[in-house]
């Protein structure tokens, strides 16, 4: 057993590189040439792999660390480290540099002279050693028009990615490659309309001078250099002007590990430094669509409007000719009723909701209210039925937690906190501001805080702050009418309270019918954390508390 040093070896032009990956760490079992860490320049990620096999004996190197040739890495407890074959890293990363000296020419040397108008080619420039490389996305398509050195295309090696840009600027008339095609140096991508600039001179700037010839590199080097991206005039920083989410910022290892389970990249968000998705934000996203979190945009493509691409076996959706029965106009739907729309539809299919009915005499409450509006009539403050049913909520919820909930995978999240939401209708749609705190505020704050947010939400001005957050919801249709109805609820939620409007009923005391204000809830709860028995008590309590507001202080 000897102590072997690794060093990163010759990684072309990569100098003072960011590690933002660490493969491996004490007391792992490396093997040569398998992936240690990656480093990722304002171009290109690659892996720097090892250049012995043993067992990973203390780390030099740590995340968000910059690094170049040289730098020590990490010391192996390496068996074969005598033997003559493994050369140690010092030597292997002192081995001159093998980058592709012709790169700079490949860049600055469209295939048409740069005042044409016709079409240009735009091929694969010089790329060092990548050698029939997989094209992992492209980044345009017919129509686009396209910067000098935007790039149009990544390509992918086992150990690197890179992006490959334009040595023009113009329109896309034709692609010419697609996901999952191999493509080397002088490979055709697309054709450009309308080339107007002359690259070659600016390419030719930035292009760095040709790197002495290679000596006998050790294979580990060569494999790195391999690996290697080329210079970085070839290789652009990804275009602003891109779509949002067309270039998803991860190493090369995270990009297979996604494609491998079918995740798109660009619908996770990255946690890592510059927002940069890790492995753990790839199995996060995983675990949230499979616990129903999460619809993807390929799911939720798949079934418009019902059309049965996500249902096997049901019909499709039926395209009917309305003119043809009689006069009709077209509407585009709201923006709110657009995200509505899609929550609720989610919530719908993915919960499995029960709806319990209950009654709830409120006489006493309702001529309560009354005279305290009319004892405060100048106070500009109306108090409503709904902030009682609010504070009663917040009553409610601290009896039975479950309620106060949110399921998150394989776990309940209890939250110690009372933001209650209240749905309320406005000329674009529906939105459910949320009133914080509810548990530290009185009924005349909590009125006066429902009519400014009511205000603001039909005025079209409430803000995401103002509907994030909340634990339950109320839903009242009180000041319209109906009995009863099933509302949905408003996930990451597990409850919501649907209220219509109370009519006074007969009512037996034991003697006699007598008249009584009655109000009809319907609690819709989420059955994966609620069961019916918890819904009916949660129900009886709410209903006590509104018909004596009394036991709200026991
Ligand atoms: N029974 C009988 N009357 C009721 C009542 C009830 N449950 N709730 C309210 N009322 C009365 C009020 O007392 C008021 O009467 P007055 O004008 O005589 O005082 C009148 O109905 C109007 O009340 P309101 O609706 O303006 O006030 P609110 O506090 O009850 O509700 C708000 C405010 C924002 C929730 C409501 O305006 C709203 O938007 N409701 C619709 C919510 C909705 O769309 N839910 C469906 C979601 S699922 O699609």
């Amino acid at each position: 057993m000897a102590t072997v040093e690794v060093k990163v070896p010759d990684i072309g032009d990569f100098k003072d590189v960011e590690i933002i990956e660490l493969l491996v760490k004490v007391g792992d079992t490396v093997a040569v040439d398998q992936s240690l860490l990656t480093v990722e320049s304002d171009k290109a990620s690659m892996e720097i792999p090892s250049s012995h096999a043993g067992v990973v004996k203390e780390m030099k190197v740590k995340l968000g660390d910059k690094v170049g040739q040289g730098v020590l890495v990490l010391l192996l407890e390496s068996a074969g480290a005598a033997a003559p074959a493994a050369a140690p890293a010092t030597a292997s990363a002192a081995a001159p540099a093998a980058a592709p000296a012709p790169v700079a020419a490949a860049v600055a040397a469209p295939a048409v002279a740069a005042a044409s108008v016709g079409p240009v080619e735009v091929r694969v420039p010089d790329i060092g050693d990548f050698k029939e490389v997989a094209v992992i996305e492209v980044f345009v398509k017919p129509g686009d028009s396209v910067k000098l050195e935007q790039s149009l295309i990544t390509v992918e090696s086992d150990k690197a990615s890179m992006e490959i840009p334009s040595s023009h600027a113009g329109v896309v008339s034709e692609l010419k490659v697609k996901v999952g095609d191999k493509v080397k140096e002088g490979s055709l991508i697309a054709l450009l309309q309308g080339v107007a600039s002359a690259p070659a001179a600016a390419a030719v700037a930035a292009a760095p001078a040709p790197a002495p010839a290679p000596a006998a590199a050790p294979a580990v080097v060569a494999q790195v250099v391999a690996s290697a991206p080329a210079p970085a005039a070839a290789m652009p920083a990804h275009d602003p002007t891109a779509p949002k989410g067309a270039l998803p910022h991860a190493s090369p290892s995270v990009r297979r590990f996604a494609r491998e389970l079918g995740v798109p990249l660009h619908e996770v968000v990255g946690t890592g430094p510059k927002g940069r998705i890790t492995q753990d934000d790839v199995q996060g996203f995983v675990k949230r669509v499979m616990a129903g979190s999460i619809v993807t945009a390929a799911q939720k493509s798949a079934a418009p409007a019902g059309d049965g691409g996500s249902f096997p076996g049901l019909l499709a959706w039926p395209k009917v000719d309305f003119a043809k029965f009689g006069p009709i106009e077209r509407k585009d739907l709201s923006r709110i009723q657009k995200i509505s729309g899609a929550n609720l539809h989610r919530n719908w299919v993915l919960i499995p909701h029960v709806t319990n009915h209950e009654e709830a005499d409120i006489t006493d409450l309702e001529a309560f209210r009354v005279a305290t509006n009319k004892e405060n009539e100048k106070s500009g403050v109306k108090v409503t039925m709904l902030a009682f049913m609010i504070k009663a909520t917040v009553a409610a919820l601290k009896k039975f937690p479950q309620f106060n909930a949110s399921l998150d995978g394989e776990q309940i999240v209890l939250k110690n906190y009372f933001h209650i939401g209240f749905a309320a209708d406005t000329p674009n749609g529906l939105v459910v501001p949320v009133i914080r705190d509810a548990d530290k505020k009185g009924i005349f704050e909590i009125s006066a805080e429902m009519s400014d947010l009511a205000k603001k939400a039909r005025d079209g001005k409430l803000s995401p702050a103002d509907m994030t957050g909340g634990c339950f919801s109320i839903s009242s249709l009180g000041g319209i009418g109906g009995r009863y109805f099933t509302p949905i609820i408003n996930a990451p939620e597990v409850a919501i309270m649907g209220v219509c409007k109370s009519s006074m009923e007969p009512r037996w005391d034991g003697k006699q019918f007598v008249p009584r204000l009655i109000l009809p809830l319907s609690l819709s709860w989420d059955h994966r954390v609620i069961d019916g028995a918890a819904a009916a008590r949660f129900n009886v309590y709410f209903a006590s508390l509104l018909a004596d507001f009394r036991r709200i202080v026991l």
